[in-house]
């Protein structure tokens, strides 16, 4: 019998006052934070004071952290499905017997499909080295990250062309003179230390240029505001090119020196002209030209930001390469005010943590999503999550049979939940660690209770950055039901299968001593202030040692690498038809005190929580007989179909609808949130598997919804 025991941190449940330094997790950005805790209980939570860049500030939803873990609505113990999936049949599970029953599924799973048949997916971020080395320890190349539903496109982009992923993509606001920033709602969808950043540097006198067929809360902050037609970036990108390169104002000494095809650049941008690209983005060839000017003047203190989400179309990797590009011909490129690349510890003469993946030996099985192979462009350490998908449903190039879903939802996050349920239904084992009942632990078979981050610590994470350093989450109480850590789950799954060496620690102290061998850090040091940083200024690489990590060398405005696969660096631009009449582009976003699908249950943040209305542009509107206010029907062509209110309003643009995301959940369970408002994923009928072919992404905002007046029954057609 294996032991069971939650495995604490020494200290925490004893009696009086402690503050305890971590990392919130209300989203996925982990500000830094400080908790204290009174007798064992959370008293208060803030952000950490010891960071300038953060100081006490949290964001609602990090301040519902309190909430949130007070509440009870949530997976106590293990689970296993006793009735179909999705049936919401359950019965309560030892820790023992529902590791048991995975590890007996696992081992069914490996004599058929062999090890590469199980894959896992988790929200990518600080610490994935846990769950690669879990993957990797069972024999399979197939973890594979959310990214393909956010900001694939931007990362494979910035791979393409500086050799480093969006992570690497860091930016120096505070010194900046102009930013451009497109459909990146920096005030909306946000992370603290950003979002102050962004405020500081307004203040500061920096100009922002904001496109977005919507006009946002960032877009009210802006200096200029385009309302660009849906979809149609890459063409705005391709005519701001043309006209800073015929206006000569780009920085020739350094393309020149630091930059590779620049005539292949010329002749792909000979044709967009200002007015060319008026006919597609609407946005007119007098004010780019103005524009342009701007940001000449600016340079090289200017940043075109490539996105975060960005909009998600099958074009989204050339806007977010053209954003690139246009950086470095700003030469705006590891400058003060502009983009600075991140740093590794080795970079500022320190080591980076141990990883745990280098515990357990290499996979050589072929990814089951062709990232790196079959799609050149995509990276194979985050994999193609639809293609995994699709391998579910095909077993090709080969099978899949068991499925982890780790802290994430991909019924929420993914288009098309109903495609994607019919797919995962053929898994022999679907399982869902998370904090709370999202819409894939209730359609798993096991559902395993993390520990709150509050509940629990986490394996260390590294950042790199201008400083890079790394950060520790800590426990700061015991945790309040039967739950566990997500260390512990996957080591006692790994002790069942008989592969124990890749995470064999009893304690998280000893596994964090193995982390940080050789870096000169400790524990205690990390334990003082949450965060060690191993350099003292933000290290910004001298101009004429301007190394990139890309074949060349250089930046690269046609990359070696897609060149080789027969993909072109930048290709024409293709329209997407515009809808008309009843058919309107759907687009999505966020309120600022929600993150995605999961906090709607929370208590606080459901009280604040805004109600979903669509808008829609008055000149759309009237025509259907749609007023503001009034009811209206909207559906995707499948089988979902909703109601809400219209929202009529000329801060959208003609071609498109909007809506909030994160809405229309459907567990009984999580009571606030079932049932309440309309989910827009369920909306994206059909676009499971259709997707950026270059960048990967799914193509969720070229969806094409139908809005009619709700009938006076209400009934749809
Ligand atoms: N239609 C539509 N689709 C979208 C979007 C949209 O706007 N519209 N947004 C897209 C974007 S940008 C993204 S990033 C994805 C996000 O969607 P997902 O990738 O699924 O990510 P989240 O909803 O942030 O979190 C996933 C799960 O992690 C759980 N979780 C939170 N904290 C913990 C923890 O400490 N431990 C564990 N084990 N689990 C935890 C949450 O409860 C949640 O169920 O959705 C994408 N999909
Ligand atoms: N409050 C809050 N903040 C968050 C999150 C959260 O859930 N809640 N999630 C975090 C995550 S994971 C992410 S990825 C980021 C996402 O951050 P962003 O990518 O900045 O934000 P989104 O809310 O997805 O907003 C997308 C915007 O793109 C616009 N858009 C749609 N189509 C087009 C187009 O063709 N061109 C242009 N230029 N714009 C277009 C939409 O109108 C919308 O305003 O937010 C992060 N911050
Ligand atoms: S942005 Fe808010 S929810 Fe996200 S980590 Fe920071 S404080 Fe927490
Ligand atoms: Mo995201």
């Amino acid at each position: 019998m294996i032991s069971v025991k939650a495995p604490n941190v020494r200290g925490v449940g004893s009696p009086g006052r402690r503050t305890v330094y971590s990392l919130c997790s209300m989203c996925t950005a982990r500000c830094p934070i400080q908790v204290e805790v009174v007798d064992g209980r959370v008293n208060w939570i803030q952000g950490n004071i010891t960071d300038p860049a953060i100081g006490a500030s949290l964001c609602a939803r990090g301040a519902s952290g309190l909430p949130f873990e007070y509440d009870d609505e949530r997976p106590q113990t293990p689970m296993i499905r006793t009735g179909a999936r999705g049936a919401g049949q359950w019965r309560r599970a030892s820790w023992d017997e529902a590791l048991d029953y995975i590890a007996d599924k696992l081992h069914e799973v490996i004599a058929e499909f062999g090890g590469r048949g199980i894959a896992l997916s988790d929200r990518a971020g600080l610490f994935t080295d846990l769950s690669k080395s879990f993957v990797q320890a069972l024999g399979s190349p197939n973890y594979v990250d959310h990214d393909v539903s956010c900001g694939q496109n931007a990362h494979n982009a910035a791979r393409s062309i500086y050799g480093v992923g969006r992570g690497g993509v860091g930016f120096d606001m505070k010194n900046t003179k102009h930013m451009v920033l497109y459909g990146r709602n920096i005030i909306e969808s946000f992370h603290v230390r950003e979002a102050k950043g962004f405020m500081a540097a307004l203040s500061n006198g920096m100009r922002c240029t904001y496109i977005d067929p919507r006009a946002t809360v960032t877009a009210c902050k802006a200096t200029r505001y385009w309302q660009v037609r849906p979809n149609s970036d890459y063409a705005l990108n391709l005519g701001i090119i043309h006209e800073v390169i015929k206006q000569g104002v780009y920085d020739k000494d350094f393309v020149e020196k630091h930059c590779t095809g620049m005539d292949y650049l010329r002749e792909a941008v000979k044709d967009t002209t200002p007015e060319w690209q008026e006919q597609h983005t609407g946005i007119s060839a007098a004010e780019l030209r103005a524009f342009v000017k701007e940001i000449a003047a600016d340079a090289p203190h200017v940043i075109f930001h490539p996105g975060w989400m960005v909009a998600r179309h099958k074009q989204s990797f050339y806007v977010s390469r053209t954003a690139l590009i246009l950086n470095a011909l700003m030469g705006s490129v590891e400058v003060k005010g502009g983009i600075v690349l991140a740093k590794s510890p080795e970079d500022v003469g320190h080591k980076s943590l141990k990883k745990l993946v280098d515990r357990s030996p290499k996979v050589k099985e072929p990814r089951v999503d062709g990232a790196g192979t079959t799609f050149p462009a995509a990276d194979p350490a985050c994999g193609l999550l639809h293609q995994m998908f699709a391998a579910i449903d095909t077993q090709k190039p080969y099978g899949i049979g068991a499925y982890f879903a780790y802290r994430h939802d991909p019924l929420t996050g993914m288009p098309d939940p109903e495609a994607l349920q019919r797919v995962l239904d053929k898994l022999k084992l679907l399982v869902a660690i998370d904090v709370r009942y999202s819409e894939t632990t209730w359609f798993a078979d096991v559902i395993l209770p993390e520990s709150t981050y509050l509940e629990r610590a986490n394996i260390l994470a590294q950042i790199n950055g201008p400083k890079p350093g790394f950060s520790m989450r800590d426990q700061a109480i015991a945790p309040r039901f039967d739950s566990r850590p997500a260390w512990w789950i996957f080591r006692e799954i790994l002790r069942r299968m008989g592969v124990n060496e890749a995470l064999d620690f009893e304690t998280i102290e000893e596994l964090w001593d193995y982390q940080l061998e050789g870096t000169g850090v400790t524990v205690a040091q990390l334990r003082e202030k949450g965060a060690v940083s191993l350099a003292k200024t933000p290290f910004i690489q001298t101009r004429d040692k301007l190394k990139f990590k890309t074949p060349s060398g250089k930046i690269e405005f046609e990359s070696e690498v897609l060149k080789k696969a027969g993909i072109p660096g930048l290709a024409p631009y293709q329209p997407v038809a515009t809808p008309a009449g009843e058919n309107f582009f759907l687009l999505f976003g966020r309120a600022q005190m929600l993150s995605h699908g999961q906090s709607l249950n929370t208590p606080v943040l459901q009280d604040i929580a805004p109600e979903q209305t669509l808008w829609m542009h008055p000149d759309r509107a009237k025509p259907l007989g749609i007023s503001d206010g009034s009811e209206i029907e909207i559906d995707g062509g499948g089988r979902y179909h909703a109601y809400m209110k219209a929202k009529v309003t000329p801060l959208i643009h003609p071609d498109a609808v909007f809506m909030l995301h994160g809405y229309g959940a459907t567990v009984p369970l999580a009571t606030r949130a079932c049932g309440y408002g309309v989910a827009d994923q369920r909306l994206q009928n059909g676009k499971l598997f259709e997707f950026d072919p270059v960048g990967g992404g799914n193509a969720m905002t070229e969806t094409v919804v139908r809005v009619r007046p709700k009938t006076v029954k209400g009934a749809a057609k």
